[in-house]
C-alpha cells in the first residue's frame, strides 16, 4: 500500500515521525497534504509512484559550518544551509535567509513551499533555500562582508547557473548578494547567473526589487476583480517594513489604496493619516540606509503611534491584510479579529504567515485569501526573467519586464482558479495553488520513473 493510500493523519504521523523537531516543516507539509489527498484520490498513478512522499522528502539537506572574524578580532561560528527540494522541473531556485530564527525545519519548510511556487510561476525552476542563523542586525558592512565570503566560500561547490540558484530572502538584500557574488567570482573565475537579485550593472534585472511585493498586489487585483471589485479607496493593514512590505505598500497607493501599518519584530507602526509615497521613501531610507527600526517612524510622523512588544497589526480594522514579514505572524486570533472587522481580502506577501488555525479559518469564511506560494511566486518569476536575460546576455526593458510580471501573476491566479473554483463563485486559492503546482511537479517526476 502506498503512503497515499493512508489516511491524511497517519501520513502527516509519518512525516512528523521523520522530521523530529521540525514543526514548520511539518506545518507546510501539512498544509499542502489536506488538498493533495483529495485531489489524488482516485489517481492510481500519483500514488503508486509515491509522489507526495517524495516532494516531501527533499533531495538533499547540505549543513556546513561558517566562521568568520568580527571588528573585534573574535572568531565566530555559525551554521549555513542549502536545502535542495526539488530539481524535477528545473535547476533548483529559491532564496537565502539570514536571521537568527533560521533552523533546519525553517529552510525544509520554505524549500518545500518553493517547489510548489516556483511551479505556478510557469518558468522551468526547481525549488531550494538557504540560509544562516547569522543575525545581521548590529552587524557593521566589513563583518557582514567577511560573513557572506564565508558563507560562499563552502556554499559555491553546491551550486550552478543550471544547478542551482540561490537569491535574496530575509537579511539578504542588494549588498549581500553583492558580496556573495564577488566571492564567488573569485573563487571560481566565472561571471555566470548563478545568484539572482544582482546589481543592475553587474547582471541583474530590472524591477527584481519590487517583483514581490508589487507581485502580491497585482494578485490580490486578480482576486478582487472576481467580485467586481478593485484596490481603489480601500484600508489595508501590512506586516514588515522590508523589501517585500515596503513594495506591497507602494504597489496598494499607487492604485488608490491607503497603508495603514508596517511593523517589524519589535512592534507596529500605525498611521491614520495613510503612509503615502513620501512616508514610503522615508521608509526606504531608514531600511536601507540608515538600517534602523520602524518605530524610528511614530517620532517622525505626527499622529503615527508606535505599538512595542513585539505586537503585530491585526486588530487594525482594515479592508485588506497583507503580511510581508515571517512564517507564523498571523494566527487563529489575529484571523477572527480580521474578520471580524470586515476584512474581505488576505493576500500573504510572506511564506506561510498564516498558521494552520488562521488558514482553516480564512478558508471557513470563504473570504479572498491567497496563500503566499501564489500571491508572492512575483519575486521569484523576475528572477527566472534575470537568468533568462544572464544566460542569452542582454537586458530586457522595464516595460517588458512589468508586462512580464503581470502576466505570470493573472496567469498564477487562473491556475489557482482552474483548481479552487467551487462552481458556486468561490475560489479557494490554498486548494487551487497546491493541486496546481504539486501536478505539474508530479507529472514532470512521473515521467522520469523512479529517481
Ligand atoms: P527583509 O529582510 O527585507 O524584511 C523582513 C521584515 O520582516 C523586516 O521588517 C523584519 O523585521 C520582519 N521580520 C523578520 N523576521 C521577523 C520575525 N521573526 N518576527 C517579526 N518580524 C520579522 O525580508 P523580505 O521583505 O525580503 O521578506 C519578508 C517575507 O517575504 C519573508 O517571509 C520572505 O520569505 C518572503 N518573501 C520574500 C521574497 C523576496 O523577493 N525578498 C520573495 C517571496 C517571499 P526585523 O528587521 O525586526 O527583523
Ligand atoms: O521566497 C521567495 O520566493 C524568495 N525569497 C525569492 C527567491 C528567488 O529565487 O528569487
Amino acid at each position: 500500500m502506498s503512503a497515499e493510500h493512508v489516511d491524511l493523519p497517519i501520513f502527516i504521523a509519518g512525516v512528523e515521525k521523520r522530521n523530529p523537531g521540525q514543526p514548520e516543516f511539518v506545518q507546510a507539509v501539512t498544509e499542502v497534504a489536506e488538498d493533495i489527498f483529495g485531489f489524488i484520490a482516485d489517481k492510481v498513478k500519483y500514488h503508486e509512484a509515491q509522489i507526495l512522499r517524495r516532494i516531501a522528502e527533499p533531495d538533499r539537506v547540505i549543513s556546513f559550518r561558517v566562521c568568520w572574524e568580527d571588528d573585534r578580532g573574535d572568531i565566530r561560528v555559525q551554521r549555513g544551509w542549502r536545502v535542495q527540494n526539488s530539481n524535477a522541473i528545473g535547476p533548483y531556485k529559491g532564496g537565502l535567509r539570514f536571521h537568527p530564527s533560521v533552523t533546519e525545519s525553517v529552510l525544509k519548510f520554505l524549500a518545500f513551499e518553493q517547489t510548489f511556487k516556483n511551479a505556478l510561476t510557469g518558468l522551468p525552476m526547481g525549488g531550494g533555500k538557504g540560509g544562516s542563523n547569522f543575525n545581521p542586525k548590529g552587524k557593521s558592512a566589513n563583518e557582514v562582508m567577511r560573513f557572506c565570503q564565508s558563507f560562499m566560500t563552502e556554499l559555491y561547490r553546491h551550486i550552478g547557473a543550471d544547478v542551482d540558484v540561490p537569491a535574496g530572502d530575509i537579511g539578504v538584500g542588494g549588498r549581500e548578494i553583492g558580496y556573495m557574488f564577488g566571492q564567488y567570482k573569485r573563487i571560481t573565475n566565472q561571471v555566470t547567473g548563478v545568484l539572482t537579485g544582482k546589481g543592475l550593472e553587474w547582471g541583474g534585472s530590472l524591477i527584481r526589487t519590487e517583483a514581490t511585493g508589487y507581485g502580491a498586489v497585482y494578485f490580490l487585483q486578480n482576486m478582487l476583480k472576481t467580485k467586481g471589485d478593485d484596490v481603489e479607496g480601500k484600508t489595508a493593514v501590512l506586516s514588515g517594513s522590508g523589501n517585500v512590505a515596503i513594495h506591497a505598500a507602494e504597489k496598494i497607493v499607487q492604485l488608490g489604496g491607503k497603508v495603514l501599518t508596517m511593523s517589524d519584530s519589535e512592534g507596529f507602526i500605525h498611521d491614520p493619516d495613510g503612509i503615502d509615497q513620501t512616508r514610503i521613501d522615508w521608509i526606504k531610507a531608514l531600511k536601507n540606509d540608515r538600517r534602523g527600526r520602524i518605530s524610528e517612524y511614530a517620532a517622525e510622523f505626527k499622529g503615527a503611534t508606535f505599538t512595542g512588544g513585539g505586537a503585530r497589526p491585526w486588530g487594525v480594522p482594515c479592508d485588506l491584510a497583507l503580511p510581508c514579514a515571517t512564517q507564523n505572524e498571523l494566527d487563529g486570533g489575529d484571523a477572527k479579529a480580521l474578520l471580524a472587522n470586515g476584512c474581505i481580502a488576505v493576500a500573504e506577501g510572506a511564506n506561510m504567515p498564516t498558521n494552520l488555525d488562521g488558514v482553516h479559518l480564512f478558508k471557513a469564511a470563504r473570504i479572498l485569501f491567497a496563500p503566499g506560494k501564489a500571491s508572492n511566486a512575483g519575486g521569484v518569476a523576475v528572477s527566472g526573467l534575470e537568468m533568462s536575460q544572464n544566460s542569452a546576455r542582454i537586458s530586457w526593458k522595464e516595460a517588458e519586464l512589468q508586462q512580464h510580471l503581470t502576466d505570470i501573476m493573472a496567469g498564477i491566479h487562473a491556475r489557482c482558479a482552474e483548481y479552487g473554483a467551487d462552481g458556486k463563485g468561490h475560489i479557494d486559492y490554498v486548494k487551487g495553488a497546491n493541486i496546481a503546482g504539486f501536478k505539474k511537479v508530479a507529472d514532470a517526476m512521473l515521467a522520469y520513473g523512479v529517481v
